[in-house]
């Protein structure tokens, strides 16, 4: 069945469809997803936590602290989201890995408003989080995305590749597919001087959000809030796998000359791994990407002009600063500049998008004359 949301992964800027979906779920009380997280296995789940103090440190998730609880336990917080002075998150959980019967039966959903029927929950990834719970600034390298808000009230800030410089990327934390900003966002404390437009827009349930490869995205929960989301793959995945791989060698070099210290700082929790990999999986990866490339840049589609109503409006990075400041009592000692240290200086200074960009280029050309 054809519809003119056929070509919305195909739109270069992001959209906002007010609420398009009609999960059957989406109007249910704090009341019915506890009961329904209640039926879950009595095991603690870890949850991210921070304070609302102002720091220029992002909260990335070496940064945060871990606690472990129930999910009537998080709940009970959740419910009294407002009265907290801190925040917890059950954040990026791909649903497929703690799917239950119940789960299953209760969220039953595709994303077929979106063209997209076959993609379910198993697909999806699920955000779960008090009032304050947030995401730190960063790209995702590969899809683009589909987000639905399913409770409460979430706030995107938005900011296009051509910004890119602007925001000062850095691959510490290292984790593969993340590029992070250097700016907290939090609460509207960040400076960010050289940003010149972005977007602010503020999700309820039911609304759908398309956000495009390659546009930078903060996220924080204004209420207690939940919503899922589901990445489609892209022809430009096969670049990026690449560009991904370098960034592994580099880093995964570096951190030979390390000690654990120093690899704490650089690694994301999650990607511990990288310490006992060996250079030649590595190259073998690069390889086994650079043998997949097609031959032709494969044509993308093309979004209807319809759509463009959809489109979220921009503005200037100082009106958008005026609208996110939240008066939140900043610590003044929690303000200093995060320093890091020459080593991780020097690893983003290397793995920079403009440099890996280089990096890929001159490399697929030594390939090609390799293979001659
Ligand atoms: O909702 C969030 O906290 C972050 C979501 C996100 O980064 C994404 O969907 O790509
Ligand atoms: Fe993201």
């Amino acid at each position: 069945m054809s519809s003119h949301l056929d070509s919305v992964r195909w739109s270069k800027r992001p959209l906002l469809f007010p609420k398009l979906s009609d999960w059957p779920f989406l109007d249910w009380k704090v009341s019915d997803w506890k009961m329904l997280f209640e039926t879950f296995p009595i095991v603690d789940y870890e949850f991210r936590k921070g304070n609302f103090r102002c720091s220029q440190a992002p909260s990335w998730e070496r940064n945060c602290e871990f606690v472990k609880m129930t999910m009537s336990e998080f709940f009970n917080k959740f419910e009294n989201s407002a009265n907290n002075d801190e925040w917890f998150y059950f954040d990026y959980k791909h649903i497929a890995a703690f799917r239950t019967e119940e789960l299953d039966s209760k969220l039953d959903l595709t994303w077929k408003c979106v063209q997209f029927p076959d993609k379910t929950a198993k697909d999806s990834t699920l955000w779960m989080g008090t009032t304050g719970a947030h995401t730190p600034c960063h790209v995702d390298t590969y899809g683009c995305n589909f987000v639905t808000q399913v409770f409460g009230r979430k706030r995107w800030l938005l900011f296009p590749p051509s910004e890119t410089d602007n925001m000062k990327p850095v691959r510490t934390p290292y984790e593969e597919s993340s590029i992070y900003s250097s700016f907290n966002f939090f609460r509207g404390c960040a400076q960010f001087p050289e940003v010149k437009e972005a977007a602010v827009v503020d999700l309820s349930p039911g609304d759908v959000l398309f956000v495009p490869n390659g546009w930078w995205h903060y996220v924080e929960n204004l209420s207690s809030a939940i919503s899922i989301n589901v990445w489609i793959p892209e022809e430009s995945d096969d670049m990026s796998r690449i560009k991904e791989c370098l960034v592994k060698y580099f880093v995964s070099t570096t951190l030979k000359g390390m000690n654990a210290s120093e690899i704490e700082e650089v690694l994301n929790p999650n990607e511990d791994d990288l310490t006992s990999m060996s250079m030649d999986q590595i190259v073998r990866e690069l390889d086994f990407c650079v043998e997949k490339l097609p031959d032709d840049v494969p044509s993308a589609g093309k979004c209807s002009d319809d759509l463009m109503k959809y489109g979220i409006p921009f503005s200037d990075a100082e009106s958008i600063k005026k609208k996110i400041f939240v008066d939140h009592h900043c610590t003044i000692g929690d303000c200093k500049p995060q320093i890091d240290s020459e080593k991780i200086r020097l690893i983003n200074a290397f793995c920079h998008p403009k440099v890996i960009d280089t990096v890929v280029g001159k490399y697929l050309e030594s390939y090609s004359f390799k293979n001659k």
